[in-house]
């Protein structure tokens, strides 16, 4: 190492660091010094009508629509959705209100379609036609050209103001007309199945639709308003229907809110009568037209102003290049190219920041958690009702909440929970009386808590059929998460830690002792999988062993750093070591059941679901310091292969992170992009579930930076494709936000700002040979804890620069 060059190079990074600072960057980064990279999903034409509207089929039992499902553009804000088409003859944007629902599928209820807008505009043969999201703003337009005159419309869905904004204007005074049709989809008199009913009355330029549907006795308001500046506006009564013609307008602005009477309440799911659920003489009315009015007066400019606040807050947290080269193409040219050639890379980084979007999107405090679809659906009965599935899928929805910055996120799911405790309390107590009813406490507080697959905004199961009671530790890792990424104590004493000592004491009565000293859970199932065509329920599978095991170590960590101990915490220190989670196999793979001998033998080979290796991720107890589990590990995923669904190959994407195998993950990842990706970047597992969006932004996160460790790893599994790079804003456990910058596939510096305080040890290949700054520059020591790792005391708020000697 030549110290001369390093020492210049230190001191040039340095300067660059602390003029980051005057420019006013709060939290400054190398990254942020240069320009923020503008993301924009977009398209040349308009999503196409084929068949016409609610042209749904069926696909695998589901209903499908080509258009709306693949070329839509979605917009929302946690509370609702749009998914907007951006044509120029009739417009059609379609409205989701996360709480609307219906019998649906199953009888358990789901998500319906909210409404319909249609705009007619009449313009027929358009030019310099664009529409796109621009994700960095969470605001999508669409632009182009009528008989000379341009068109622009931008739509975005304020999470503050809670209403959907569009605004249309034209490059000619009075430029602006058109006449706006709502619908009111799926109404159904009382003598269907699915009853809906609902109506529309216009007043001047408000619509209302209002409606009732039976299943929940839910009742439903929607709210239009129209601000034309200048022009004429006129509107018309027909029957249960309403318009609003705008004629020569300069520009319009239209504010647009929706609510019900859904409450999330203990009682909600306490109450079994579907239809008492919700109280039937509840209106939604004020809540929405006080949203009308205070956005109203709020204005446009304000309104976007504050959107864009809010958004951004949340959004520009994170920065990753992975390339320099963006193409200028539309996004479904994109994506074919992409499968045509994986070598443009700028996809895979378009990807992760669209899962972001995604995210903050669908899930704010305040709104339910993000469900399988996110807070989209056309549909009047969504596909898997559009819930929350608790075997693998809503908990893959925040798996990338916490390493990306986005922790907040995560409340809704919290708030849930808390609506849902009381039930999940009794449906323990439930499944004990049932499958094990020698271990019931006799105080029914102490059986704990549960949850099963099949759960909704209108309730929720508890575990049995086809998945094992793991399915809660995969929801109680969630709140471990939470607390590891932000290090909030309180959180941990209030949240975590009673969710997770709720579950380890339900867990622990799902044991059932055999042999000498082993316990397992018994009955126990690996989500889904089947033998000779049933549900294969067995003792003790690996996924309820390893998932009590996770648990009852989260809460092991957890009462030591709270400072709390009691018999069952000593009981659960003794049950953890009975519990035996993982056993290779005869063809080297861990296996999925005990009685399994190779692999394959029970069960499909190439099942979607990795239960058995919910261990390597989400949970840690497959790591760097189990050689023989990971080398089994690998085995398992390279004989289970990647040919299978959206959401399973993000899953596999992160297990092949954690074996540290980025050529791995970026190969499946790439699969995923090419076979699962949609022109609009939704993803399908078919049908479109979230799920894979969020599941391969984790992905991405995990292979740029990892921290279960008990150290921060940054570039764990770094694949050749992205050999030079950079990003900032990535968070480690530790509550430690990293940057890093990498050329050649070596970290040229990594910036870690501590936000808790704390001891910080990173790992790197040849980190020992780099020099550790402070923030102004002032050479910091550490200490050497091997070749590949350092440990550095810091300070909250502060940040450590490394500077690596340039590669020879
Ligand atoms: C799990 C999966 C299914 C589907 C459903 C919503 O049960 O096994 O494939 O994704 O969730």
């Amino acid at each position: 190492m030549n110290f001369s060059n390093v020492f210049i190079t230190a001191c040039l990074l340095i300067c660059l660091v602390i003029n980051s600072v005057q420019s006013g960057y709060a939290q400054g980064t190398f990254s942020r010094l240069k320009s923020e990279r503008i993301y924009t999903v977009w398209d040349d034409e308009p999503a196409p009508n084929r068949g016409g509207d609610f042209n749904i089929t069926k696909a695998r039992g589901y209903p499908y629509d080509e258009d709306w499902e693949l070329r839509s553009y979605p917009i929302g804000n946690g509370y609702m959705g749009a998914n907007l088409f951006g044509r120029t003859d009739t417009e059609r944007i379609q409205l989701t209100e996360k709480t609307l629902a219906n019998e649906g599928l199953y009888g358990i209820g789901g998500l319906t379609s909210f409404a319909e807008l249609n705009f007619e505009f009449n313009h027929t043969n358009p030019t310099n036609y664009s529409r796109s999201i621009n994700i960095n703003e969470a605001i999508s337009y669409v632009n182009y050209v009528s008989d000379g005159v341009e068109y622009t419309r931008e739509h975005f869905i304020s999470y503050p103001d809670n209403v959907l904004v569009i605004r249309l204007t034209s490059s000619r005074d009075g430029g602006v007309s058109f006449t706006l049709k709502p619908e009111i989809p799926y109404l159904r008199d009382s003598t269907q199945k699915n009853t809906r009913t609902g109506k529309m009355e216009v007043h001047e330029d408000l619509i209302t639709m209002s409606g009732f549907i039976e299943h929940f006795s839910v009742n439903y308001k929607g709210q239009i308003k129209v601000i034309p500046d200048g022009g004429k506006l006129s509107s018309a009564q027909n029957g249960d229907k309403a318009e609003i013609t705008v004629s020569k307008a300069n520009s319009v602005v239209l504010v647009i809110a929706a609510g019900t009477n859904y409450k999330l309440s203990n009682e909600l799911f306490l109450e079994d009568v579907h239809s008492k659920k919700l109280d039937p003489e509840s209106l939604p009315h004020e809540k929405v037209s006080s949203l009308i009015n205070a956005a109203v007066a709020k204005g446009y400019e304000n309104l976007k102003k504050t959107h864009l606040q809010d958004y951004q807050n949340l959004f520009s947290r994170v920065r990753l290049t992975l390339t320099s080269e963006i193409p200028k193409v539309s996004t479904k040219e994109l994506l074919e190219n992409y499968k045509a050639d994986t070598t443009n890379h700028f996809l895979e980084e378009l990807m992760f920041h669209y899962g972001r979007y995604l995210l903050i999107s669908t899930s704010r405090k305040g709104t339910l958690p993000c469900g399988l679809q996110g807070v989209w659906s056309q549909y009047e009965v969504t596909p898997f009702t559009g819930g929350f599935w608790h075997n693998i899928n809503v908990q893959m929805n925040y798996w990338g909440a916490f390493n990306t910055n986005l922790a907040e996120t995560f409340t809704p799911y919290v708030e849930f929970f808390d609506a849902y405790l009381p039930k999940a309390k009794s449906l323990a107590t439930e499944y004990l009386k049932k499958h094990n009813p020698q271990a019931l406490a006799t105080d029914s507080l102490d059986n704990g808590w549960t949850i099963g697959t099949g759960t909704t905004p209108h309730k929720i199961v508890g575990p049995g059929g086809h998945s094992g009671p793991g399915t809660g530790a995969l929801t109680t890792k969630m709140f471990w998460d939470y607390y590891e990424f932000t290090m909030d104590t309180s959180f941990l004493r209030e949240k975590a830690y009673p969710a997770i000592l709720g579950m380890s004491k339900f867990l622990s009565k799902t044991l059932v002792p055999a042999g000498d000293s082993l316990l397992l859970v018994n009955p126990s199932a690996s989500p889904e999988q089947k033998h000779n065509g049933e549900n294969y329920i067995t003792a003790g599978t690996t996924f309820d062993q390893e998932l009590v095991w996770e648990n009852h170590n989260d809460l092991l960590k957890a009462s030591k750093i709270l400072d709390l101990t009691n018999d069952f915490i000593e009981m659960v220190q003794t049950e953890i070591t009975r519990l035996d989670p993982i056993l290779v196999g005869k063809s080297g793979q861990i296996k999925e059941f005990r009685e399994e001998e190779h692999y394959g033998e029970i069960g499909e080979k190439q099942h979607r679901h990795i239960s058995h290796l919910c261990a390597l991720y989400p949970g840690t107890l497959i790591n760097s310091s189990t050689q023989d589990w990971m080398d089994a590990s690998i085995v398992t995923l390279n004989l289970r292969g990647n040919n299978t669904t959206g959401w399973a190959m993000a899953h596999r994407m992160n297990a092949r992170a954690r074996t540290k195998d980025g050529e791995k993950a970026h190969e499946v990842y790439s699969k995923f992009i090419k076979e699962r990706t949609l022109p609009n970047l939704w993803t399908t597992h078919p049908p479109f579930q979230i799920d894979g969006n969020f599941g391969c932004m984790a992905g991405v996160a995990e292979m740029l930076l990892q921290s279960h460790e008990g150290y921060i790893e940054p570039l764990a599994a770094l694949p050749k494709a992205w050999s030079t790079g950079e990003y900032s804003g990535l968070v480690a456990r530790g509550n430690f936000e990293l940057s890093v910058v990498w050329k050649d596939g070596q970290a040229s510096s990594i910036e870690v700002l501590s936000r808790s305080g704390g001891e910080c040890r990173l790992k790197y290949p040849g980190i020992e040979n780099a020099a550790l700054y402070g923030r102004n520059g002032e050479s910091t020591n550490f200490r050497r804890v091997d070749a590949e790792s350092i440990l550095f005391g810091t300070e909250k708020g502060k940040s450590y620069v490394l500077i690596f000697p340039e590669n020879k």
